[in-house]
């Protein structure tokens, strides 16, 4: 059961430009930043309400973070959805024909996470976050 979106993600050139332009922009301040050494990248939470933003900024070149910001620019880089079980969502959506990057729960920023392609939800990146 696809629960609420639990964040939007905002891929950035520079996590630190990144933050000082939301934090002036939302008047709130990041709850935490990390590194997070398996998706290769640095983020930053901006908790608004009952969703996040995360700003994203890669820190290796041959990344799809990497990549997006050099095919696409800075921008939205995905929507996280939060599901009670990922695993069972995810089996779920393959069943329905789509398209998926990870076929099992791997440990992530916003707790156990799953993402869908890109080709099957309109071009936009989907990520499905498990509360741990
Ligand atoms: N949103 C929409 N489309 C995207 C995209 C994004 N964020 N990133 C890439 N794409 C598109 C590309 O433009 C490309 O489109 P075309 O086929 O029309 O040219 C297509 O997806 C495939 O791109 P690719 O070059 O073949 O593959 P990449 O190596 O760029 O990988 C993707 C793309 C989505 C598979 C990869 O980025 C991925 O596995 N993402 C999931 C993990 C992730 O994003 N981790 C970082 C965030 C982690 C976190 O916040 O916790």
């Amino acid at each position: 059961m696809i629960k609420k979106v639990d964040h939007i993600a905002i891929a950035v050139k520079n996590l630190d430009e990144g933050l000082k332009t939301f934090e002036a922009l939302l008047g709130i301040k990041a709850t935490h930043v990390k590194e997070v050494p398996d998706q290769k990248i640095r983020a930053a939470m901006i908790n608004i309400g009952n969703v996040e933003i995360e700003l994203i900024q890669p820190t290796a070149p041959d990344t799809g973070v990497a990549k997006f910001l050099e095919k696409s620019g800075e921008g939205v880089h995905h929507i996280c959805l939060e599901v009670d079980d990922v695993d069972k969502e995810l089996q779920e959506m393959a069943a329905k024909g789509i398209e998926l990057i990870d076929k099992k729960w791997r440990m992530g920023l916003a707790g156990k996470i799953g993402f869908l392609h890109p080709k099957s939800a309109k071009g936009v990146l989907i990520e499905l976050a498990q509360k741990v």
